[in-house]
């Protein structure tokens, strides 16, 4: 990798005077001046001429004037001291929208309301204008989001390294309640909150073959003979800390064809060819991969990987390290958290720019690199489990290979002598296997620390994932529970809460949540109860609003909200959730519940499957299906409800949460690493329904067994009835309830008579069930009754609910952050001087 662009990308001359930036006014004449300028010079509208998007526009930039001022402030100090960085490399990041966080980060909240109002114009109608970066799929890029967030509000200095996806994760709607997908094209209307720099793109290159040569000295060394590149340009993004006068940076790379393209098997001289070449180079960045759970083996995903990575580290090496910088202190400088597998590339990345570029010995460059990276696991799904084919990794990444291959083998040699006589083990532990490279266990070796991300997946990422590893490092493997930030998802999401609990603790929490304990005595206060229902109230009927006018869905305000949030995996069992619904609905259909007996529920899904994963998509259909069926019969009287929006995403995660009496979280025991919707809902008040699976065991742990509805097979229980034979079947029959609700759907009740619709579905439940759906039934049900049997004492309820935010604390993505810092990093704080 070369840098393109300097010298223009070098600073010019600095400034005789000052620090080279003004601040803005924080006052509401100074914002409405600024504003008005951003939409007369920078949008060149008038106000009476200005459509909704220049408003948009014109806001978001006066906003961000305000973190600017503090970005290049932080910038400038990064520059003096010798602070350790943290790069935290992630594919994803799902930032969510931008305005409103930036807005809070910067306290501008009254003079924006202030200063918008005296135009005449309505904050809210111009938040709605924003389009969600959706660069992630799920829980791992929203972990990210989370984790810089942080990281900004602790001032320790981080930069988050990802893709620039021109096109995010795709649009759900819903036809005939089946899912169909559409491109997330969320630039289109211009992003205010992203600054390209072009100067500083990066070459990166791809293919081609390796050659060996002497050097001076007479040693052997080796080149890279690439057959093509691309240019990645970085795009940053501010990372406001929480009023703390810290902004960070997120650099997202984007591709883009080499000036005079150099791909050797385009034809040089043909214009037109020329100008495929850079559609060519530009398919790197463009789409996010949809696929959670399991990875795509595409050969385009290997490049993104390789892409995003390449940049990155050369980003840190050669541009924000002084460029006298001694690489041997390297591991004092930096730690690069490899999010997952999709980034282990960059482990050969440094080894090849250390010993190729730089002249560095080989176990002089391993000894560097190993302290430079950590790796964090995400899954617990065998099939989860990153491998690219030999093959390909030879053609793309010629070079990466051998030094794959290189570290390999010492590795094995290394297990080989800690273990001697047992043969299986090197080759079980192997990087390079028959006829892939395993990339977890790259990522093992290659790390100074591996974490699972809360407390049981650690300890069967030990167990049952990577053992053999586990038993030659013990030391390398910890736990990090993970987190998730209050700022987005209870200062921000849910005002009304947030001003309840500032009125009767102080508005500390927001930085350090476990204060949220001092709301413990508030639980039995009665006056206090009925404000925190009242926000309840608030918060539904806002979310019936929004639902309301985003999709039409008519949703009632009363009884229990119970949310099932999370992307459509069958280890996750939405299809249980779904069995409970036909169960009742059954139940006053066949006479066997009086429908007066039942409580009012809603019952609220946000969910997408990958394009790709057929059963996935049935389960949407199911749930549709249902949902039509049910909220259609009037035997119903009203009391159950179904709603599924359509394009479950973070602004819709904000709605929806604030709103919810019960969290959903019934994952087969030992499926889900961690979950992070469980702690968000945890922390708005909803009480929990779930298994003994991820963190949903140590948030029963905090806020004890009588404020939680536990359910189902544990983790040794589930691998015990698979080892002597698991027969769905059996338990169908044993319990008449899941056999008649197993019929219902089966006969065509929810799908105009049509039997066939389903058949798969419930053939699959009989005769597979993977993931234990019915063993599990009968309990899950029996704890349903428990959560109806609660809910029918409102004070008892609302105790629960409020015990559940004040000891929820400890799910704060600041604590993880602490952690990470203390068992991982070594990394400090920096003051910022103002
Ligand atoms: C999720 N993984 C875990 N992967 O499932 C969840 O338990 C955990 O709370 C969360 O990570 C954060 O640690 C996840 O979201 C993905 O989305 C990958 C996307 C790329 C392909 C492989 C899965």
């Amino acid at each position: 990798t070369t840098q393109v662009g300097s010298p223009s990308g070098a600073p010019a001359e600095p400034p005789r005077r000052g620090l080279g930036h003004v601040a803005p006014r924080h006052d509401v004449e100074g914002f409405v001046g600024s504003f008005m300028r951003e939409l007369n010079y920078g949008q060149g509208v008038s106000l009476t001429r200005s459509s909704l998007n220049d408003r948009y526009l014109a806001l978001a930039r006066t906003v961000r004037h305000h973190l600017q001022s503090r970005w290049m402030a932080a910038l400038a100090q990064q520059a003096d001291d010798q602070a350790k960085t943290v790069c935290y490399l992630s594919a994803e990041f799902l930032l969510g929208r931008q305005l409103d966080n930036a807005i809070l980060a910067s306290d501008l909240d009254d003079v924006v309301e202030e200063g918008l109002g005296q135009l005449g114009l309505s904050l809210s109608t111009l938040r709605a204008q924003e389009i969600e970066p959706g660069l992630g799929n799920g829980g791992l890029g929203r972990l990210a989001a989370c984790f810089i967030d942080s990281l900004a509000t602790m001032s320790v200095p981080c930069v988050g390294y990802g893709i620039r996806y021109e096109y995010g994760i795709f649009r759900q709607s819903f036809e005939d309640g089946w899912q169909r997908e559409d491109t997330d094209p969320w630039l289109a209307l211009g992003n205010p909150w992203e600054f390209p720099h072009p100067e500083h793109a990066v070459t990166v290159n791809f293919g081609g073959t390796t050659e060996h040569y002497e050097d001076e000295d007479g040693a052997t060394r080796t080149r890279w003979l690439p057959d093509w590149d691309v240019q990645g340009v970085p795009y940053n993004y501010m990372v406001p800390g929480f009023r703390n006068g810290r902004v960070n940076t997120l650099r997202l790379w984007s591709a883009k064809a080499t000036r005079g393209f150099n791909l050797n098997s385009f034809n040089a001289g043909d214009y037109v060819d020329a100008v495929r070449a850079e559609t060519f180079a530009e398919k790197i960045s463009m789409v996010l991969y949809p696929e959670d759970s399991t990875p795509q083996g595409k050969e385009l995903r290997l490049q993104q990987q390789y892409f995003f990575v390449a940049c990155s580290v050369h980003n840190f090496i050669n541009q924000v390290l002084p460029s006298d910088f001694d690489l041997h202190k390297l591991p004092d400088r930096v730690i690069f958290q490899l999010n997952d597998t999709h980034p282990v590339i960059a482990v050969p990345e440094l080894m090849r720019v250390l010993v190729d570029e730089k002249g560095f010995d080989w176990d002089e460059a391993w000894t560097i690199t190993q302290q430079c990276f950590a790796y964090t696991c995400h899954t617990l799904l065998p099939e989860a489990l990153e491998e690219w084919s030999i093959e390909l990794m030879g053609r793309l990444l010629p070079r990466h290979l051998e030094i794959i291959r290189r570290i390999d083998e010492e590795f094995r040699a290394e297990v080989a002598a800690a273990f001697p006589g047992d043969e299986a083990m090197p080759r079980r532990m192997a990087i390079v296997g028959d006829h892939t490279v395993r990339m977890a266990h790259l990522a093992t070796v290659a790390g100074s620390k591996v974490n699972g991300v809360a407390e049981l997946h650690s300890q069967l990422l030990r167990d049952k994932v990577l053992p053999d590893f586990s038993a030659l490092w013990p030391e390398k493997f910890t736990n990090v529970t993970n987190g998730v930030t209050p700022r987005r998802f209870l200062r921000l999401a849910n005002r009304n809460l947030s001003s309840l609990i500032t009125e009767a603790i102080g508005p500390g929490w927001v930085t350090d949540l476990d204060r949220l304990r001092e709301l413990e005595p508030f639980a039995d206060d009665p006056a206090f109860r009925e404000r925190f229902r009242e926000v309840k109230r608030l918060n539904k009927a806002t979310l019936a609003r929004t639902l309301q006018s985003r999709n039409g869905i008519e949703m009632p305000t009363t009884g229990i909200v119970d949310i099932m949030v999370k992307r459509l995996h069958e280890y996750k069992r939405q299809t249980l959730k779904v069995l409970h619904i036909v169960s009742l609905y059954e139940g006053v259909v066949s006479g066997r519940l009086a429908v007066e007996d039942v409580t009012p529920r809603v019952f609220a899904f946000g969910a997408k499957a990958a394009p790709g994963y057929a059963m996935a998509k049935q389960i949407i259909g199911l749930i549709n299906a249902v949902g039509a069926t049910v909220n259609a019969d009037p035997r119903l009287d009203g009391r159950l409800t179904v709603v599924f929006p359509p394009n479950y995403d973070v602004t819709l995660a904000e709605k929806l949460i604030p709103a919810a009496d019960l969290s959903e979280q019934i994952s087969l025991a030992g499926k889900e690493a961690s979950g992070t919707g469980n702690m968000k809902l945890a922390l708005n008040g909803a009480l929990t329904i779930g298994t003994d699976d991820g963190a949903n065991i140590e948030i029963r742990r905090l806020v004890g067994d009588e404020n939680f509805f536990l359910f189902g097979l544990l983790e040794p229980q589930v691998e015990e009835l698979l080892a002597k034979g698991y027969d769905p079947a059996s338990y169908a029959a044993a319990d008449p309830r899941l056999t008649s609700a197993l019929d219902l759907i089966a006969s065509g009740a929810f799908t105009g008579g049509d039997a066939s619709v389903f058949s798969g579905l419930v053939d699959n439940l009989l005769h597979h069930d993977r993931f234990l759906a019915l063993a599990d039934f009968s309990a899950y049900m029996e704890a349903q009754d428990r959560v109806d049997a609660a809910y029918a004492d409102p004070e008892g309820w609302t105790r629960s609910a409020v015990l559940n935010v004040a000891r929820c604390g400890f799910f704060s993505s600041d604590r993880a952050m602490r952690e990470y810092i203390d068992k991982i990093w070594h990394a400090q704080p920096v003051v910022t001087s103002l």
